[in-house]
């Protein structure tokens, strides 16, 4: 039998080969490839538009978490509140600044930490909270910023799930000091490797300067970085731009093709929409039990499907972060629980209606065969 083409879970948004390089020409043009070039600019400009704040792009979003944690000004060694449910990049910013991370509990519903487990977990070195907007679920965002502003602390989110997200029609960008976008291949809108730094606290000179070596007039100020996005990165943003209320029409089209076809199959979840929030543009995610979450990647993959089985927990991850000690309110964390029952189905617009036809089959299929 012939096997369906695949059906990857991160498929890029691909501008048209002639728009890329009619912009690299205007950056040829010009003779900026980097160090804020023209395309960088406009592109800069764009974002913040986008995002409804003021912001500075950056080369990842790993390094926009680095230079929203570091705008805090925070002490050496700090220890910073964040959710072992996340991707790699959220600890290793966190790490690679010489911040500790303490991790704390999730909420069993949105995934995202849990604001009475972050308090739980503030001792007298923490200096900032970091929260997830996980796979598209919107953290507490009122609980947080009490919280900070009791305790005193710096609010970064990691929005990299959350590009184009509202809470009650207000930007995922507006709350918390900052948050820290990723224009990596994988999301919406992305510039193959890129991040974005946004928010109320953004002091966009500052910003500028951490992004390109702590320099002042050729003079090293402060503790910065080479952050900066090239023009190549800035073209494909510039490139992508165009197409996206086309895509994330067609996302949210397949969001409600997917609901509509998983909605009554036994044991399969799909992650619930959140009252007033506008609903992720990144992922589409479900729960099941493990035994039967690892059969489904594998039948999906024997139809031509790449699923994700995001995100393995990061607490106790070997030699890289042993501890995995989870602070909670109260019993055992729910994190770990979680975890092993995630899986991203393929959430792009090149997913057909044959496509969420078969994969709901699939998924029928496994979740109604009894476990051996
Ligand atoms: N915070 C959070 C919560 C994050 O999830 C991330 C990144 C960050 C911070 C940091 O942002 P960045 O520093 O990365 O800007 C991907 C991405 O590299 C990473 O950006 C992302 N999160 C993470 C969740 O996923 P991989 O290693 O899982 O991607 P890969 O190569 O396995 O590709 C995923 C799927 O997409 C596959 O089915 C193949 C397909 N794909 C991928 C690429 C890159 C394509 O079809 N074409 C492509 O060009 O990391």
């Amino acid at each position: 039998m012939e096997r369906p083409s695949l059906v990857v879970a991160g498929q890029p948004l691909m501008p048209r080969a002639d728009a890329l390089t009619r912009l690299m020409s205007e950056a040829l043009d010009a003779g900026f490839l980097t160090n804020g070039g023209v395309l960088h600019q406009r592109l800069e400009s764009e974002m913040q538009g986008l995002l409804g704040a003021p912001g500075r792009l950056v080369s990842s979003g790993t390094m926009a978490l680095m230079l929203a944690l570091r705008m805090g000004g925070l002490p050496e060694g700090a220890e910073i509140v964040t959710t072992p449910l996340t991707f790699a990049a959220t600890v290793q910013a966190i790490r690679w600044c010489g911040f500790r991370p303490i991790f704390a509990d999730v909420d069993p519903v949105t995934l995202t930490l849990c604001p009475r487990a972050a308090e739980a977990a503030i001792t007298p070195r923490t200096a900032a909270i970091l929260p997830v907007h996980f796979l598209g679920h919107i953290c507490d965002v009122a609980a947080f910023d009490d919280l900070a502003r009791r305790r005193g602390l710096w609010l970064v989110y990691d929005a990299a799930h959350a590009f184009g997200q509202t809470v009650h029609d207000r930007s995922v960008a507006s709350f918390g000091d900052l948050s820290a976008f990723s224009l990596h291949a994988t999301k919406l809108m992305h510039s193959a490797e890129g991040g974005a730094v946004a928010g109320p606290a953004a002091d966009v000179e500052q910003l500028a300067r951490l992004r390109n070596f702590g320099l002042q007039g050729g003079r090293m100020t402060q503790h910065g970085t080479n952050a900066k996005m090239s023009e190549c990165n800035a073209a494909m943003g510039l490139a992508v731009l165009p197409l996206l209320p086309a895509e994330i029409a067609a996302r949210d089209a397949l969001r409600a093709a997917y609901d509509a076809a998983l909605q009554d199959i036994p044991g399969v979840t799909p992650l619930a929409a959140q009252p007033g929030v506008r609903p992720g543009l990144i992922y589409y995610s479900l729960m099941l039990p493990p035994p039967k979450r690892m059969r489904l990647l594998a039948a999906l993959a024997e139809g031509g499907i790449l699923a994700r089985d995001h995100f393995p927990l990061l607490s106790g991850q070997g030699t890289c972060l042993p501890d995995a000690r989870i602070v909670t309110v109260s019993g055992e964390p729910v994190a770990p629980s979680l975890a092993p029952r995630l899986i991203s189905l393929p959430f792009h617009g090149k997913v057909t209606g044959d496509d969420v036809a078969r994969i709901a089959a699939i998924t029928r299929k496994v979740a109604e065969t009894a476990d051996p």
